[in-house]
């Protein structure tokens, strides 16, 4: 069966796949939990190792490093540190922040944000060394929390400008760039934005039309181009932004690749558009940005010229976990408005919290911040023990975090009956402003396809590098792969890395791995390079793999609770149920995926091309048959 790859579809289906991540040498994990050295074959190429969960998940492994134990780590220094950042934060949100007035009048003042610049929030990650608060990213995740728990307009305002829109400086920006920009921007003296988007490039972030070509004296970029929906655009004085610039190749062909520069509005030719109109998060700004003939310093790109893409990806990876915390933090309000809710309302003669369908509903709000708050403070946690491979953790976060915040709000305002409606009661805002966060920084469909996909090139690669070693008869290698194929989660059993009360649920989790590994390897088996085409299957893919990694933070977590304190009875309650209901829900999806005839995905593709034919709805209405 294994001789039905054919070669050449393989390393077309694996050719997306070179990330550096993946690529890099790791260090010696523990023996229990580390992925498995394939015998040396000096003729066959390594495919890449990862020590990333997810990844491995594609290949039904269990591989437990950055997972367990659960990797929070705050010493009582940074404990404390937090702290001091969180209680003047809490103070200012409660006492001056006000996100009915923001929301009403489409605009934070210049006073508010000065006051919120003076507590370090603009700043929160910069050394302390360049004017920033000096905050790991866990202690940012906290902060973000009790930001969007009370104004998730101000939360964006915070985030375009630290997570994104000077994040680049920071990570890719050299010391002369981090000294002339940081402590402005850090203090709030200056306001940052993230120039991507443009009118035909929103998903395809790789499709932007502005260009960047450098002055006949090699001095500068010429930058021209527009950009839309900037947050913080109308009034941002620092940019980072993208734009092709042509690369000449060593066959003598120029080609256009995107690269990445630091542009400041006071270089001239920057001129930004009217504040759009919006649904939701109406304090923060969004505007058009042009650039017309800037001229910006050679010393101005960040990273290589033309590795702009990567550039961008790498910064919205790294920014993606402010969006988790900010909806964890917007949930906790949802869920406590309405536990103050069905406490106090009667109706048919019982406080509303009496009903089994209201007591069904708050759990389901709970379990979902649970979870979302468990994935928040791993991956938090894990970049800040230095994990670099975590691009599928960071968009899954992102995907749970802000469907879930989305589902707890709206099932809010439903237990609130027609006051939830209402204006004063302050959830319609949240409902509203959460909307975008299930779209802006990788819209959660694309973000689904690009964890199936990426984990499907990941396993495939190694596949490809199994063929390799069957045609180089190294037939040691071969069994163990085939070993590894019999029984995919190799790794390890998580039920033995539990507290023991947790361990039956973890060897279920287990056994929802071993189940998902096979899926994928079927699925790649069938339709090998047609696999990327194959969106009703990765769609299911991508809700197993966020609800496996959601079920692992979860059992991590409330681990650690138990290891820690002895006793969390109320926890494990809620891990239980969680576990329980995201297995049956991964274990439907893994059967959608494999089961789906092609009949069925003719039919939904049938009815859509149809309608699209017609650019109309065809169907005959009741009343005109
Ligand atoms: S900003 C705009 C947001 N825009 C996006 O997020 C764009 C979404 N699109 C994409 O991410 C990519 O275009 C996709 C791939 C994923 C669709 N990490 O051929 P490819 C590598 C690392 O697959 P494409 C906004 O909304 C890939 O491996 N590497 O590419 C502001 C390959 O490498 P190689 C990645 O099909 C909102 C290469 O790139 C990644 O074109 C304001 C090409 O790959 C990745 N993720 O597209 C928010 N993806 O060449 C405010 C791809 O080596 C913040 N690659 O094989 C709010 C915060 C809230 C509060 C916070 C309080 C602080």
């Amino acid at each position: 069966m294994l001789n039905t790859y054919n070669k050449s579809l393989l390393q077309s289906l694996c050719s997306r796949i070179k990330s550096k991540q993946c690529q890099r040498s790791l260090a010696s994990p523990a023996a229990s939990v580390s992925p498995r050295k394939a015998e040396k074959s000096p003729e066959v190429k390594r495919a890449p190792e990862t020590l990333s969960f997810v990844m491995n998940l594609f290949r039904g492994r269990a591989i437990l490093d950055q997972v367990f134990p659960y990797p929070l780590n705050l010493n009582d220094d940074r404990r404390e540190m937090l702290q001091m950042v969180l209680s003047p934060t809490e103070k200012f949100l409660a006492e001056v922040n006000n996100p009915f007035e923001n929301d009403e009048k489409s605009e934070i003042s210049k006073d508010v944000l000065k006051q919120f610049a003076e507590l370090g929030a603009f700043g929160a990650v910069v050394p302390e060394e360049l004017e920033g608060a000096g905050l790991n990213n866990t202690q940012m995740a906290r902060l973000a929390e009790v930001v969007g728990a009370n104004d998730l307009g101000l939360g964006v305002v915070m985030g375009a400008h630290q997570s994104i829109g000077y994040k680049g400086i920071l990570l890719f920006g050299s010391d002369e760039l981090k000294r002339k920009y940081l402590p402005d921007l850090a203090t709030g003296r200056k306001f940052a934005a993230f120039c991507l988007t443009e009118p035909s490039s929103g998903s395809d972030a790789n499709s932007i039309q502005s260009q960047a070509v450098k002055s006949p004296d090699g001095k500068h970029y010429i930058i021209n181009g527009s950009k839309i929906w900037i947050s913080n655009g109308g009034f941002a004085d620092v940019f980072t932004v993208f734009a092709q610039t042509p690369i000449k190749k060593p066959d003598g062909t120029t080609r256009n690749q995107v690269s990445a520069f630091v542009v400041e509005r006071a270089f001239g030719g920057v001129t930004s558009g009217p504040p759009e109109k919006k649904m939701g998060i109406k304090g923060s700004n969004t505007a058009e940005v042009y650039f017309e003939d800037v001229k910006v310093p050679v010393e101005n790109l960040l990273g290589q010229e033309g590795e702009g893409f990567k550039v961008a990806m790498n910064i919205l990876n790294n920014g993606r976990f402010g969006i988790p915390a900010a909806c964890t933090g917007a949930m906790k309000y949802c869920i406590q408005k309405t536990i103050d809710h069905v406490t106090t309302r009667v109706q048919f003669g019982k406080k509303l919290y009496e009903f089994g369908n209201v007591q069904e509903k708050v759990t389901d709000m709970i379990v979902r911040h649970y979870a979302t708050e468990s994935i928040v403070y791993m991956l938090a946690s894990n970049m800040d023990a230095g994990v670099q491979d975590y691009q599928l953790e960071a968009a899954i976060g992102k995907v749970f975090a802000s469907d879930n915040a989305w589902h707890v709000c709206d099932e809010a305002i439903q237990l609130h009956g027609g006051m939830g409606f209402m204006k004063e009661c302050g959830l319609e805002r949240v409902l509203r402003d959460l909307r975008i966060f299930r779209i802006f920084e990788g819209a959660n469909d694309v973000m689904r396809l690009f964890v199936a996909l990426t984990g499907a090139q990941f396993a495939g690669k190694h596949l490809q590098q199994l063929q390799k070693e069957i045609q180089s008869v190294n037939l040691s290698a071969l069994f163990g792969e085939l070993k590894r194929q019999v029984i995919p989660a190799v790794g390890a059993d998580i039920g033995q890395v539990l507290h023991p009360s947790l361990k039956q649920h973890g060897t279920d989790v287990t056994k929802t791995i071993a189940a998902f590994g096979s899926t994928v390897d079927k699925l790649l088996k069938k339709h090998r390079k047609g696999i990327i085409d194959r969106q009703y299957e990765l769609i299911r893919v991508a809700n197993a793999a966020i609800d496996i990694y959601a079920m692992v933070a979860v059992l991590s977590r409330c681990s650690y609770t138990l290891n820690k304190s002895g006793n969390a009875p109320h926890e494990q309650k809620i891990a239980e149920l969680f576990v329980k209901q995201a297995s049956a829900r991964a274990q439907e999806n893994l059967r959608q995926a494999v089961n789906v005839g092609d009949d069925h995905i003719a039919l939904i593709s049938k009815i859509a091309t149809d309608v699209f034919g017609h650019k109309a709805m065809i169907q005959q209405h009741p009343v005109d048959v």
